[in-house]
């Protein structure tokens, strides 16, 4: 089956974990996209749903189909729907292929429940094949990137029309092969002075539902 169909699956079968009351996290990507198009068609139903965007693109397509958006507020965020590029057996991920990587985090470290929301195509036995992106600051970006390969990989630049955030940083990729200890890439590659955050979320996932072409698969961790 095409992928495309496989995503929007995955995003029909998310909806009845949206709340109708409360705010609610809405990741980045194409598989979001269908989940959003789900919710503009039932905006009625969602008239007491704050989400909060995980990128600018996203809070348009919420807006723009009449739903609410808030990035500002006191209180928790019940559950946050997102994609991701790679999905391992114990849910750790690999996000920030479409550079909005330090919002999701953000929004998924403050959110009760994190679903991701993918094709087959995403799940992987180890994580590592898809680049890990991380995101960086401009000032010193060179030194940045040295001090990121020392740890052990080679880094990509993306092209110059594609590699900032919604923040303003940039954006890289980083090739580590496949990695053994997710966490403790993480833990190096954030400890760099420069970094501001790194596509690898370990440990943040409370279920994955992907879209399969024998039907779709609820992985719950
Ligand atoms: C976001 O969407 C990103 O972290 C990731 O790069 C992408 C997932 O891919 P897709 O467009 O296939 O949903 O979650």
């Amino acid at each position: 089956m095409d992928e495309s169909r496989l995503k929007e699956k995955a995003a029909v079968k998310a909806i009845p974990y949206v709340p109708k009351e409360g705010f609610v996290g809405i990741g980045t990507g194409s598989t979001v996209k269908f989940l959003i198009k789900l919710l503009v068609e039932e905006s009625r139903k969602y008239s007491d749903v704050t989400f909060v965007p995980t990128s600018l693109e996203t809070m348009y397509l919420l807006n723009s189909g009449g739903l609410r958006t808030s990035t500002e507020f006191h209180g928790s965020i019940a559950i946050d729907i997102d994609g991701a590029d790679e999905i391992d057996p114990n849910g750790n991920l690999i996000k920030g292929g479409g550079a909005a990587l330090t919002r999701e985090k953000i929004v998924a470290a403050n959110s009760q429940k994190l679903i991701i929301i993918a094709d087959q195509s995403k799940l992987v036995n180890k994580l590592g094949k898809f680049k890990v992106p991380v995101e960086i600051l401009p000032f010193l970006a060179e030194q940045t990137i040295q001090n990121i390969e020392n740890k052990g990989c080679k880094v990509t630049l993306r092209p110059e029309n594609k590699n900032r955030s919604d923040n303003g940083n940039i954006v890289i990729d980083s090739d580590f092969g496949l990695i053994d200890n997710v966490q403790d890439i993480q833990t190096k590659l954030k400890m760099i002075p420069g970094v501001v955050e790194v596509g690898i979320f370990h440990g943040m996932t409370w279920k994955t539902i992907v879209g399969k072409n024998s039907g779709v698969e609820e992985i719950n961790y």
